[in-house]
């Protein structure tokens, strides 16, 4: 039987285990990339394992998020992420250099490899053909020290694409489609693997911007082949030697195939607050725009850039929009110099921002109460744009361009009433290339590991016990997100002091989490978080499950739990549990008393737990899915003291 592009790549990968669909493998990784927010942390862990230099073939230390810098922190986490990565082998990318994924896409991404990324995004590396996957910190630590990354063999859902997109529609409107038919739950454990013919009519950065944001939908990964396109524009960034032609076999099976024509979509919107809530943008019509974010790692290429400059091009932006630019990355800002889109920008009004996360993480432009914001981004979840009451809409970069000249929400294709032509950006043949912002770890100076006072050790989990015994701090609903669950923004700054951060601990949906997880844990009982469907959607941000460890939560029962972060819950020691039947959840409220007895005796026998519920005096079933190793890091008390003792 033929393979798929995914297959061939994982099974050419696989260390341990058999590929089998559902069951764990481990597979050696090839590359790593961090960032500054999630970075401290992965190689504070790193520096923890003891090993020498890393041990991939490339690992890539970004400073991206954390570059507004107000105060000591950030610099501070900058200058030790550069002294680790001149002792460890590690390139760095120094601030200004560009968003993680769009920088790793231009200069390391190759097809055929394997990249885990401490990022949710990463897999943007999928444009070019590479199985990219976003993990927690520690996976990417153990990764660099040679250790592999375990998944579920995943299934493989084909999107075959037909037609060609028409004119004022996009790649992000095609992952908005996904996102509608696909929701932005029920995906784990599977990869979203694009093939047929309208394939070839996509580039690469369009690819990219449709791979980054299959994490919404909360895959593994998403991928597509590395073919003529592929090999175009690792010319234009002058590593054509870097290609190797990787396509899915004719014979080969899919678990399940959906078609999208390309020439059917229309401009769509996801809107507030959820990646998953996608509307036509003509049925959003006329709606008063009070701000229009163009950049993040979805849409800040060359051609999305260039092609909201000619846009915009002998207009002003509309006198009620703040139009805000963050180019990709720092090839993307001079090539749209070069090219002349940077003056159209800025001639528009563009406030033009660094080449950064910036408004995605929102730690900049947060906009006016109650604003309408339109981003180009590829989240908007409630409160992550820094004002808890706007509402933000994600769209393609034309939609954005359109309602930054009529300040309203406008089908991009009203433009053509208008007289405009539908601008078709083509991409340089050969990229303007500098890398000077990278210091490869030859040419480093090498120092001492600077540590600012910001910087504390990573705290440590506690071995599991045989019994867990205390209150449910809170009950979620649905969807909630990690970005309830511990915020970035302007409290980013405090990730690498965990105590500072766990008081931030769901701020958006209960200020009072923190006071009382810290009377539960004082009066020595456990803290335990109830929670409905797809818990810890979206970031890969292990403080997610690392500051809830500090506070002493010891379990999460949800009705299910979003891959990256389960993962993170049991790398930091925390038992992931889920209602054997979901109706048990309307049974607790925050506050009761709970039990959940002989944990290790049912674990080892792969038997359910029960939970007793003393205060309502109930009991019920819950199951976990844990492969022998997982049980192993929780009764060791997380991944490090795991691989301490191993
Ligand atoms: C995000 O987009 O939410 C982030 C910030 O990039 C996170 C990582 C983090 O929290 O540092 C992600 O996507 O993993
Ligand atoms: Fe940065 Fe936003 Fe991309 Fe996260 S989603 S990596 S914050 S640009």
């Amino acid at each position: 039987m033929g393979k798929s592009i995914t297959e061939k790549i994982i099974d050419a990968h696989i260390v341990k285990g058999t590929p089998r669909k559902g069951e764990e493998v481990g597979i050696k990784i090839d590359q790593t990339l961090t960032q500054d927010a999630t970075g401290t942390m992965a190689y504070l862990q790193f520096e923890a394992m003891g090993v020498k230099k890393v041990k991939t073939e490339l690992s890539v230390s970004y400073v991206d998020h954390n570059t507004v810098q107000i105060g000591f922190e950030n610099a501070d986490d900058h200058k030790y992420l550069q002294s680790v990565a001149a002792k460890y082998g590690i390139v760095y990318s120094r601030a200004g250099n560009g968003i993680c994924h769009q920088v790793h896409l231009e200069r390391f991404g190759k097809p055929g490899k394997t990249l885990l990324g401490s990022d949710s995004h990463t897999p943007t590396g999928g444009g070019i053909g590479m199985v990219a996957i976003g993990a927690g910190g520690l996976d990417v630590a153990v990764a660099m020290a040679g250790g592999p990354f375990y998944i579920t063999y995943p299934k493989i859902i084909k999107i075959h694409l037909t037609g060609e997109l028409r004119p004022w529609v996009s790649a992000k409107d095609v992952i908005l489609k996904v996102l509608e038919i696909f929701t932005t739950k029920g995906n784990v454990g599977c990869v979203f693997e694009y093939g047929g013919p309208g394939v070839k009519t996509l580039s690469v950065p369009e690819r990219a911007t449709i791979t980054n944001m299959g994490a919404e939908c909360g895959v593994t990964t998403s991928v597509f082949p590395s073919d003529a396109i592929t090999k175009e524009f690792l010319k234009a960034q002058g590593r054509e030697e870097d290609w190797v032609e990787i396509i899915a076999d004719e014979d080969a099976e899919f678990d399940k195939i959906i078609e999208i024509n390309l020439s059917e979509l229309e401009p769509l919107a996801a809107t507030p607050h959820s990646p998953g809530n996608i509307s036509k943008v003509k049925d959003l019509k006329g709606m008063p725009v009070d701000q229009v974010c163009v950049g993040s790692c979805t849409n800040s290429s060359y051609k999305d850039l260039m092609t909201v400059a000619k846009i915009v091009e002998g207009n002003v932006a509309n006198p009620d929009v703040s139009f805000v630019v963050a180019p990709g990355s720092k090839q993307v800002l001079e090539n749209i110099t070069h090219d002349k889109g940077l003056t159209n920008l800025l001639s528009a009004g563009a406030r033009l921002a660094e080449s950064a996360c910036g408004f995605c993480i929102g730690n900049s432009q947060s906009p006016k109460t109650q604003a309408v914001s339109l981003r180009t981004s590829n989240r908007n979840f409630l409160g992550r744009s820094g004002t808890k009451d706007a509402n933000v809409y994600l769209v393609s970069p034309e939609t954005a361009a359109a309602a930054v000249i009529t300040g309203t929400f406008t089908d991009p294709r009203e433009l053509e009433k208008q007289g405009m032509t539908y601008p078709k950006i083509q991409m340089p043949k050969r990229f303007y290339i500098d890398d000077s912002m990278f210091i490869y770890p030859e040419n480093a100076k090498k120092t001492e590991i600077y540590r600012g006072p910001n910087i504390g050790d990573p705290p440590q989990a506690d071995p599991l016990k045989d019994t867990i015994q205390g209150d449910v701090t809170i009950k979620v609903e649905d969807k909630i997100t990690t970005d309830h669950i511990i915020p970035a923004g302007s409290k980013m700054k405090f990730r690498s002091n965990v105590p500072k951060y766990s008081e931030f601990l769901f701020e958006v949906v209960d200020p009072t989490f923190h006071d009382r997880a810290k009377k539960i844990k004082e009066t020595g009982k456990d803290n335990i978080i109830i929670a409905g469907l797809s818990y810890g959607q979206g970031s890969s941000r292990e403080h997610a499950a690392l500051c809830p460890m500090y506070m002493g939560v010891k379990a999460v029962i949800a009705k299910s739990i979003e891959r990256i972060h389960n993962a993170n819950l049991i790398n930091f020691g925390i038992l992931p549990l889920n209602f054997k039947d979901e109706k048990d959840y309307d049974g607790i409220d925050q506050g009761d008393e709970l039990e959940i007895p002989n944990i290790k005796k049912l674990l080892k026998e792969g038997k359910n737990l029960i939970v007793h519920n003393k205060a309502k005096g109930t009991k019920f079933e819950v199951v976990y899915s844990l492969s022998d190793r997982q049980k192993d890091v929780l009764l060791a008390g997380g991944t490090l003291s795991y691989m301490k003792h191993k």
